[in-house]
Formats: C-alpha cells, sequence, structure tokens
C-alpha cells in the first residue's frame, strides 16, 4: 500500500513539474534550481548575482526554507523581487509549492527565475520542480566526502559551484579530487570553483547564467 502512495504522489509530482515547465517555456523563462547543504552560501550566491545582473535582465527569486521569510527578505534588499515559501517542516520544495506562488511571480516579466531550494543534500535532489537547470553548490568547509557520500545531487545536477574557494588555504579541501569524485558520478557536469565573498570565479558564473539564458531564448 505504501508503495502505492508513494508511486502516486511522485506521479502526480511529476505531472505538476510538467505544467511548470510549459508555462516556463511558454514565457521564455530560465529557471534555476539551486540546491545545497545548509550554510554552503546559496543566498550569499544570489545576493550578489541579481545585484550583477538585475540592470540587464528581469530577475525573480523563490526561496525555499522550513521556516522564516529571513531569505527573501536579503534578497529583496539586493534589490530584486523574492518570494518566500516556508515548508513548515518539509526537507525540499515540490513541484506542486512551485505552482501555487506563480501567481505572485509575474512571469511574462521575468527573464530568470532563481528557486533557492530548502538546504538539504538528499531530498531536494529527487524533486522535478519543472526547472531549466539544476545546479548544486558545496562549499569547501564541508569536505571532499560530500561528492561520493551524496551522489544522487550531483548526479541529477549539470553545474556545481565549489563556494567559498576564498577559505582553501585554511580548510582541508582539494579540488582536483572534486573533479575526480565529480567526473565519476556524472561525467557531463561542470566544476566551477567561486567565492561569494572574494568574487573569485564569478565571471564564470555569471557566464554561465548568461549562456543558458540565450539557449532559452532559441526557438
Ligand atoms: N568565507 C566565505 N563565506 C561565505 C561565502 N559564501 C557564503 N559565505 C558565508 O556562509 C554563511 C552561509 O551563507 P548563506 O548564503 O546564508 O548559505 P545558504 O544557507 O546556503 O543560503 C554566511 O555566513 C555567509 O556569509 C564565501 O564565498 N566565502
Ligand atoms: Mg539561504
Amino acid at each position: 500500500m505504501k508503495v502505492t502512495l508513494e508511486k502516486d504522489v511522485m506521479e502526480n509530482n511529476d505531472r505538476a513539474a510538467e505544467f511548470n515547465r510549459k508555462l516556463f517555456q511558454k514565457t521564455g523563462t530560465l529557471v534555476i534550481n539551486i540546491m545545497s547543504s545548509p550554510g554552503a552560501g546559496k543566498t550569499t550566491i544570489l545576493e550578489k548575482t541579481v545585484r550583477a545582473l538585475s540592470g540587464q535582465y528581469r530577475i525573480s527569486v523563490i526561496e525555499g526554507d522550513i521556516a522564516t521569510e529571513r531569505d527573501a527578505d536579503r534578497i529583496r534588499s539586493a534589490g530584486t523581487r523574492a518570494v518566500q515559501i516556508a515548508t513548515e517542516g518539509e526537507c525540499h520544495l515540490d513541484p506542486r509549492m512551485i505552482a501555487k506562488v506563480l501567481p505572485e511571480i509575474d512571469l511574462d516579466e521575468t527573464d530568470i527565475l532563481f528557486i533557492e531550494n530548502v538546504g538539504n543534500l538528499v531530498c531536494p535532489s529527487e524533486f522535478d520542480l519543472g526547472q531549466t537547470h539544476k545546479v548544486v553548490v558545496l562549499s569547501t568547509p564541508e569536505g571532499n566526502d560530500k561528492i561520493p557520500k551524496y551522489p544522487l545531487m550531483f548526479h541529477v545536477t549539470e553545474l556545481a559551484l565549489i563556494n567559498k574557494t576564498d577559505l582553501i588555504p585554511y580548510v582541508p579541501f582539494d579540488l582536483d579530487q572534486a573533479r575526480k569524485d565529480l567526473q565519476a558520478i556524472n561525467p557531463e557536469s561542470r566544476l566551477m570553483p567561486v567565492s561569494a565573498r572574494s568574487g573569485q570565479g564569478f565571471d564564470d558564473w555569471l557566464n554561465w547564467i548568461k549562456e543558458a539564458r540565450q539557449a532559452c531564448l532559441k526557438p
């Protein structure tokens, strides 16, 4: 019985994700679902990203957290529209939660929609939100073992941002090892070292977004 129920729930989710995906395609909106463990730097990366790109693109952000409006407030302080989803205990966002808040976002007026998922390297990897791209952030203090220990997350994402490279002199993190581990799990995924604090590598990230946005516009 439990198996049937879980299967039904996942099928419902897939339908909801497809509904979102069609809407995003119709409006030509690039949608990036950003996942990581808590504290890897998702919101800091987004604050810096929206500050850098809001002159060129119309950007909206959906923030997912178990509780509080804090991350949405940080994005608003960076000058960008943000809607907070408080999941009240759920460890991930699902496509129905996204569909529910879409009326608060004018997709016709949004070139890029960033979704910050709930901080967790496990559950969010199992849910398709209808996004264009999935990105994972891993920060250097979390250690090299996280890629092999959470393979699904690195399997379903196509870009791994290695954040907090400014801390590499102080924490044991080996970028070459991370490249090898990622290659073993997902040879298609790209590893990109960045620091949301120093700005190191940020041009690569901004260029990746710009190229993804261009690809969205192609018929
Ligand atoms: N040293 C350093 N700290 C960072 C960097 N990016 C984020 N942080 C810090 O990491 C903590 C968690 O960041 P936050 O963006 O809230 O992480 P989130 O939970 O993934 O959204 C905060 O204290 C940030 O200032 C970085 O590149 N370098
Ligand atoms: Mg956050």
